[in-house]
């Protein structure tokens, strides 16, 4: 069944978390480079993918920001049209239920990035210096965020450099300010930096005083980073701003999706966003063309996602958005294309993380991991090799901050059930079964405290192992009539929160 862009939210959920059809198993053979040697690969896989057998497969992590988990046609979205991201999924493994380590921007590129948990690398949120711990509106100390990711982590990208790889970043580092040093994307093992400074884009602007598109110029730099790099391995890191709010489209898109949801009921269909996926997925298109021109495609894996859940107008049914634990806040797309995939177009209902990336690429280009540095991830390879699940583990995630509604949490999700942990009000947790609950509605902490306690007890002792930082102090600047701040958010003038009235937090 190769019919995951035409697939309704009605299948999209049931597959999603409930069902278990047959079709929709990862159930891939295909060959992994060299001495890897995973077994099963099919002959006829082997001939189609013919990975160069002396040299490691090219990477490509694009990564969406605030993209949500059904803002493209494969997961479901029937208003914007992503043909080449299904394609993408029609020829890849898309995962149903993958996470961003983190519901917003920073932690998770940190996650990502180092292969490990919040705790760990001690990036828990945007450090937003409107709003910091001890802010009026917030009833605990919340917990210091770092703004930089360590030099001492020993990145993804410095595990590739040393096995051989040109590396190249393009786009939104968010993990250190500036443009050198050792907290900067040139720091951390990216050999070639662009951001959107470099391209002539303001901050968060969409558009340069020459009238290019954002995600047009940072493909169009990721396009010459190949051409310059095609002759070795090469590790590309896209960090598009897309598909951030504010959202900036180019006008001809989006008229014509005004023209589209004008004759829509869902008011949900945002023409200002779905042009903002359609260009993303313009450039998806780019960069496959480019890859098969150039005769790489055959030898380079790709990963799409989003480094956190979609904005909550958006994540119906799915409870929350971006900034909470609920599924709204961290569900995300994600689609792995490999050339040498058999059955391709599968969906693999296996839960699986941003920490997971890091040990993924290892595998794939066979590089060494660090000595000293824990990777908190499993790599996908089995499930891309064939397996169709996972070996059973826990999901943690940890966020002591207040961002945009959300209030201090932690969270884990062992099997079908998932367990978030409040610090306000002492710690409650709310416990829901993601099989027979996805949308997050009926708590069973109370109707089912063994379980509470055991997924509690499980999540506190993951947090003391990790050192993760508990906000159990009150704020005493705590102001119950305080007002969060509403900093700087603009809108479409199609959009559709506006349309009824409301404003929304702006979350980073
Ligand atoms: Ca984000």
């Amino acid at each position: 069944m190769n019919a995951v862009g035409s697939m309704s939210l009605r299948e999209i959920m049931r597959f999603a978390v409930a069902a278990r059809l047959q079709a929709m198993h990862c159930r891939l053979a295909f060959l992994l480079f060299g001495a890897i040697g995973i077994a099963g690969a099919a002959s006829e896989a082997e001939s189609a993918a013919a990975p160069r057998p002396n040299r490691p497969p090219n990477v490509i992590v694009i990564l969406m920001d605030d993209m949500g988990w059904r803002d493209v046609g494969f997961m479901g979205n029937e208003f914007v049209e992503t043909p080449h991201l299904d394609q993408l999924a029609k020829q890849g493994l898309v995962f149903s239920q993958a996470y961003a380590s983190a519901p917003n921007c920073a932690p998770t590129r940190a996650c990502l990035m180092s292969g490990q948990y919040t705790p760990r690398h001690g990036i828990y949120t945007v450090v937003d210096p409107r709003q910091p711990p001890g802010s009026p509106w917030h009833k605990l100390m919340a917990a210091d965020s770092k703004a930089e990711l360590s030099p001492g982590v020993t990145t993804v990208a410095e595990s590739l450099q040393a096995r051989g790889y040109s590396t190249g970043f393009f786009g939104m580092w968010n993990l250190g300010r500036g443009r050198r040093g050792p907290i900067t994307p040139g720091g951390q093992g990216f050999e070639t930096v662009v951001f959107p400074e470099n391209l002539g884009f303001a901050k968060d602007a969409y558009f340069n005083p020459r009238g290019d598109y954002l995600s047009d110029s940072l493909t169009d730099a990721v396009l010459e980073f190949i051409d310059q790099n095609q002759n070795s391995p090469f590790f590309v890191y896209l960090a598009d701003h897309a598909v951030h709010a504010p959202y900036e489209p180019k006008p001809a898109l989006r008229d014509r999706y005004a023209a589209k949801a004008a004759r829509s009921r869902d008011e949900r269909n945002d023409p200002s966003l779905a042009a903002s996926v359609e260009a993303v997925d313009e450039n998806v298109g780019r960069v496959m063309n480019h890859l098969r021109r150039l005769n790489l495609a055959d030898n380079t894996l790709i990963v799409f996602t989003s480094d956190n859940g979609g904005t909550h107008q958006y994540t119906a049914p799915l409870r929350g958005g971006k900034g909470e634990l609920y599924e709204g806040g961290v569900r995300v797309p994600l689609v792995v294309w490999w050339s040498a995939l058999k059955n391709p177009g599968r969906v693999c209902d296996s839960p699986v993380a941003s920490i997971d990336l890091y040990p993924t690429l290892l595998e794939f280009a066979a590089a060494t991991p660090p000595s000293k540095q824990t990777l908190d991830g499993v790599s996908w390879a089995p499930l891309i090799a064939g397996e169709e699940a996972l070996p059973s583990r826990r999901l943690f995630w940890h966020f002591p901050c207040y961002v945009g509604r959300s209030t201090p949490a932690s969270a884990i999700r062992d099997g079908d059930f998932k367990l978030i942990q409040f610090f306000e009000d002492g710690g409650r947790h709310e416990l829901y079964n993601l099989e027979t609950d996805p949308h997050e509605e009926r708590n069973l902490a109370q109707s089912n405290p063994a379980k509470a306690d055991a997924l509690q007890a499980a999540l506190t002792s993951w947090q003391e192992a990790t050192g993760a930082l508990l906000p159990s102090q009150p704020n005493p600047a705590f102001d119950p009539a305080a007002d969060r701040p509403r900093g700087g958010q603009q809108f479409s003038p199609f959009d559709a929160t506006r349309r009824r009235g409301r404003s929304r937090d702006r979350v980073q």
